[in-house]
């Protein structure tokens, strides 16, 4: 029976996965395909490595290194018609509420519509208001970088302190190590996300309390850790600068959907940006949340990452699934995580201000696509979302990499590169793109024992030294990180997470997983609190663990 809400949402009636023809005759072509080798696959094709890509929007994707025939993708693409995935996506642009779990519609791409764009949401249109932030952060960040905006003792902000956490931080922190090189030098960004009171200290410990400014983002302004660190913030400035209460407005701003509660902080609601419920906290890097990158950016380069992304959002929604980069990136993953049964996809940049990409795409992914329940509520007897890790290149190669070369597990790999750095120096930059290309090559077409004893290594060393190969990878490859770059590469991995929640049929929207470790949490932080021996009813472990460190409190 089709619930209200997946009527609400005009979804496209769709069978079941493993029921959906696609679905079958993939699996019937895995069986065939599964021990053919990318050795065989580029030996049979020389043509492979330039037919098996795409490049769209200044993004060039060589996914010759799958394990994937012209059958695969056909079957691929088959698959994400047959499971909707154009009508998921005009829902999506139009504004439908497609998170059916909180009643909501999922507009990030709302986010960087240019102006004169029209997306409606119970009839009203958005993009003005989107725009009307975009200009209330543009005059703030100006009269912020300008040395304009002074503290309460006169002296212009030198410090940026953002303080949030999931959503609220690690896009903001993810984008300024990744745009570094753009960013104003005169100033100093820190980042505080954990209720671990280190994090804290730590980022404040060598400021000066009249030159920094508190950014608290949280679309709640309830979530524990960023209040008590604002809280902690406040004291910390009053204790600082002497204990004016009113300047708490000239050193904190807040980024929220919630005005009462920043206003109940003694916030001044006019220094407060707004977004909306529609934009759900790991797509929100570029709505007010992104107010921390403005700043250290500047208004033109923000307004270029948003081209970057809009980009990405136009392809997306037009481009036939076989020529489409999110689509194609969303179902080969599909492909391993259902057919080859992988667990787990490695993301590799190689270019060091990315450092902070994985940790970025693991809320990504992991937070919208791990779910066992499809959007009618039964569970799904398929894999879903696979562990999204990774670290930059080329230090994992000396780490984790021997896994991926020669451990038991497949694991698909996505490097990432640029053809430009701004940091030219001497042969860097060869080395660099030479160990992208070594590392896929040395994946995808492994070392035979034949060559290895070519080699003249002894007989009982031969396994040890082999490499199977045959392991996948994709390789994106774009001119420069920039701003307009960095907006597309997000872009792209928002809409492939889009594309396999569509086949999965999950809602990629919500994070319920999230909320019963919260719950607890408030309940036992009395527990520990507690000045009489508190009625404990845990558990035993739970009970036993609590006991111990109230003994240690002392
Ligand atoms: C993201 C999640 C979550 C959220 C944080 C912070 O999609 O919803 O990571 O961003 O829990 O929430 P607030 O912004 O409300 O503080």
């Amino acid at each position: 029976m089709a619930t209200p809400a997946a009527e609400e949402i005009k979804n496209p009636h769709v069978e079941p996965l493993t029921q959906r023809n696609a679905w079958k005759a993939l699996q019937a072509h895995s069986e065939k395909i599964r021990d053919l080798h990318l050795r065989t696959l580029f030996a049979d094709d020389p043509k492979r490595g330039e037919r098996m890509t795409l490049e769209a929007a200044g993004l060039f994707l060589d996914y010759s290194k799958n394990r994937i025939t012209d059958e695969t993708l056909r079957l691929l693409v088959e698959l994400a018609q047959e499971s909707g995935l154009k009508q998921r996506i005009e829902a999506m642009y139009r504004g439908d509420k497609i998170n059916i779990t909180e009643k909501r519609a999922v507009l990030h791409i709302a986010l960087r519509a240019p102006k004169g764009a029209s997306i409606l949401v119970d009839g009203e249109n958005v993009v003005p208001q989107v725009h009307e932030v975009l200009d209330k952060m543009t005059a703030f960040a100006n009269r912020i970088r300008s040395g304009q905006w002074t503290g309460h003792s006169g002296k212009p902000i030198k410090n940026v302190v953002n303080i949030g956490i999931g959503g609220s931080d690690l896009g903001p922190v993810m984008a300024y190590e990744a745009l570094r090189h753009f960013s104003d030098r005169d100033m100093t960004f820190r980042f505080v996300s954990n209720v671990d009171g280190t994090d804290f200290a730590e980022a404040v410990h060598d400021l000066d309390a009249e030159e920094t400014l508190f950014i608290v983002s949280s679309k709640t302004f309830t979530t524990l850790e960023t209040m008590t660190n604002a809280h902690t913030a406040r004291t910390w400035l009053l204790e600082k600068i002497g204990g004016h209460q009113s300047s708490v407005a000239k050193h904190f701003v807040a980024v929220s959907t919630n005005a009462a509660e920043v206003s109940k902080f003694g916030i001044d609601t006019a220094n407060m940006f707004g977004f909306w419920d529609w934009v759900g906290g790991r797509y929100s890097m570029d709505s007010a949340i992104g107010l921390s990158t403005m700043l250290a950016i500047g208004p033109e380069n923000f307004q270029k990452m948003l081209e970057g992304f809009h980009e990405i959002d136009e392809h997306f929604r037009t481009a036939p699934f076989e020529r489409n980069l999110p689509a194609l990136l969303g179902l080969l993953t599909v492909w391993y995580i259902n057919f080859f049964d992988a667990h787990t996809v490695a993301i590799l940049p190689y270019d060091q201000y990315l450092k902070r990409f994985p940790a970025y795409l693991q809320q990504l992914t992991m937070e919208s696509n791990g779910k066992h329940v499809t959007l009618d509520g039964n569970r799904v007897n398929y894999a879903t979302c696979p562990i999204y890790w990774g670290e930059p290149g080329t230090n994992g190669q000396h780490s984790f990499y021997q896994l991926i070369h020669q451990g038991t597990r497949l694991i698909p790999c996505d490097f990432i590169t640029f053809y430009r750095t701004v940091n030219n120096l001497g042969r860097h930059h060869d080395m660099l793109i030479a160990n992208v290309f070594a590392q896929t090559e040395a994946l995808a077409f492994g070392k035979t024992p034949e060559q290895v004893k070519a080699e003249g290594t002894p007989d009982w060393l031969v396994p040890h030294r082999v490499f199977e190969g045959n392991r996948p990878s994709n390789t994106i490859l774009a001119d420069e990180l920039t701003p307009k770059m960095l907006g597309k590469l997000v872009a792209l991995y928002e809409h492939s997470v889009f594309t396999q929640g569509t086949i999965w049929q999950v809602n990629s929207f919500d994070q319920w997983g999230v909320e019963l470790g919260k719950a607890l949490a408030q309940r036992i932080i009395p527990e520990l609190e507690s000045k009489t021996e508190p009625e404990l009813k845990h558990d035993s472990s739970t009970n036993n663990l609590i006991r111990r460190y109230r003994k240690s409190k002392g």
